[in-house]
């Protein structure tokens, strides 16, 4: 068993056991999941999180076994994380992804890991920031993550990265997909793959087309870029495009505010985790119920939150 200051340091050492229990413990949510991930959070703050969504059979996954054999020439280390709602990392998609993935996985400058969705909400948006926190603190310089773009969840992880690459291929995926998803908004480069194949002009055309309508008064003008991903087409265009993309964001201290952003989206879990707590407490003890009573003939609400929140800090606080 490791306890959580041979995790932490482990972590900090780069040590892949040390990351995987780390990572599972984070997964679960549990109090020494989040103990690490506070603990980690200072230590975070270097990688460059990069978002790859798009609709599946874009060609995401071979998008990101393209980038990682590029960064890897360049002595970057990767992590990724493959968020899929519906294949564990044993499953099929994924499976086949392992298979292409075969010369990274035996890499040690490259971790990989997918996550599944989660029943409530937010639980995959906690799960994922928890997660890229300890990749981070445990050194990888680019952090790839993969979603899914069909749902709000997988949208709303994209939030966490500081380049977001939406992903169209011909024929898969169009323009009118995107639009649905509300994805065009969330695109710091756009990568129209499968350029290979016949309908790629027309797709960078109308996605041209529709970005020239949303996007006017931005300094960061989303480029398009075309890729044959299975083919390391357009690979180094687009890493291009990254490092640009990633000096805009230094030049501008939006990194800066992405960062403070994010340990508010901490205090925020912490505070929410409390409010969960004291619900939990006061249910159990009956509190609950006879403050409901009470607030029925007429009695404040605001009082009674008060009052379960002061008993419950304490016996915890
Ligand atoms: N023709 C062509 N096929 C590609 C290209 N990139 C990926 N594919 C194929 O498209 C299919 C889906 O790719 P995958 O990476 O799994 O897509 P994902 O669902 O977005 O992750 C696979 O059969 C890939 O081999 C490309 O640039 N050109
Ligand atoms: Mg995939």
């Amino acid at each position: 068993m490791m306890d959580l200051e041979t995790v932490y340091q482990g972590i900090q050492e780069g040590r892949r056991r040390a990351l995987a229990r780390g990572l599972s413990w984070v997964d679960e949510g549990s109090d020494r999941g989040n103990a690490l991930l506070g603990r980690l959070f200072p230590h975070a703050g270097h990688a460059h999180v990069i978002g790859i969504t798009g609709a599946p059979g874009v060609g995401k996954s071979t998008l990101v076994n393209a980038l990682t054999l590029h960064l890897r020439k360049t002595k970057q280390t990767v992590g990724i994380l493959a968020v899929d709602p519906s294949s564990p990392f044993t499953g099929g998609a994924i499976l086949g992804d392992r298979i292409r993935m075969q010369d990274s996985v035996d890499d040690q400058g490259v971790y990989m890991r997918s996550l599944a969705s989660r029943g409530h909400v937010g639980g995959l948006s906690r799960a994922t920031f928890g997660a890229l926190t300890l990749l981070d603190a445990a050194g990888f310089d680019v952090i790839l993550i993969e979603t899914v773009g069909a749902g709000q969840a997988e949208v709303d992880v994209m939030r966490f990265a500081q380049t977001v690459l939406v992903v169209l291929a011909p024929g898969l995926g169009d323009d009118i997909q995107a639009i649905k998803a509300g994805i065009l908004e969330i695109g710091n480069i756009f990568v129209v793959n499968k350029g290979d194949r016949e309908g790629a002009d027309r797709t960078v055309r109308s996605l041209r087309s529709m970005l020239g309508l949303t996007s006017t008064s931005l300094d960061w003008v989303p480029p398009i870029i075309k890729t044959s991903a299975d083919r390391n087409e357009g690979i180094g265009e687009l890493v291009q495009a990254i490092e640009d993309h990633k000096a805009y964001l230094t030049n501008h201290a939006i990194w800066d505010q992405m960062r403070e952003r994010q340990a508010e989206n901490l205090l925020e879990q912490a505070l929410e985790d409390m409010v969960e707590a004291v619900k939990k407490e006061s249910r159990r003890q009956g509190e609950w119920y006879r403050a409901v009573s009470s607030i029925r003939q007429g009695e404040s609400a605001p009082a009674f939150a008060r009052e379960l929140i002061s008993q419950w800090l304490q016996k915890n606080g």
